[in-house]
């Protein structure tokens, strides 16, 4: 990795200083790689795509709510299972949603420092590894952190996601 020097682009910085106020010391950094994607990500950080942690915004189809879902790298979203613990039907957010509510583009969304509160369901397969990647605002901007803090730091709830 390199890079880690530089000054922070706005929305990287945005995502550290969330991270600063909830007391830990976790450190964001830029990379010149890309970190778009779970595989980029753990391709350019050299770690595996389990570890990586996806933030994927749903939104309920009723009341329009967003739902954020922090899922392993490897695992795909079961719709079903999260409509059944949300109690209300949901589905993808699309680039403007996910935008709207947290601030961030797709690629660059992390799970902490949105513009708005968001219910946050955790995978559980996550838990599995004692080190996490994460994105922190912009598709070449990740953190590391323990997985012991990840349920802390997100206020989310530890379900199957699966
Ligand atoms: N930076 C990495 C993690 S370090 C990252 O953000 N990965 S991610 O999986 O959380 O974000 C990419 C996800 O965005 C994809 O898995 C996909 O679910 C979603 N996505 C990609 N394109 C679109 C789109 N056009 N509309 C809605 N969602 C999209």
């Amino acid at each position: 990795m390199s890079d880690t020097s530089k000054k922070l682009s706005n929305s990287a910085q945005s995502v550290q200083d969330a991270l600063s106020r909830k007391g830990l010391a976790l450190e964001v950094v830029e990379l010149s790689a890309s970190t778009r994607t779970a595989n980029e990500a753990a391709e350019t950080i050299g770690c595996e795509v389990a570890q990586i942690v996806k933030s994927l915004i749903f939104r309920t189809k009723a009341s329009q709510k967003p739902i954020l879902v922090l899922a392993s790298g490897v695992n795909r979203v079961n719709e079903k299972a999260i409509t059944a613990l949300v109690g209300e039907k949901i589905g993808k957010a699309d680039a403007d949603f996910t935008r709207e509510v947290t601030g961030f583009v797709i690629g660059g969304v992390p799970p902490v420092g949105h513009k708005q509160e968001i219910d946050t369901y955790i995978d559980e397969d996550l838990l599995k590894f004692d080190v996490l990647w994460a994105a922190a605002g912009t598709p070449n901007a990740v953190f590391r952190l323990g997985s012991a803090d990840l349920q802390g730091l997100t206020n989310g709830r530890v379900v199957s996601i699966k």
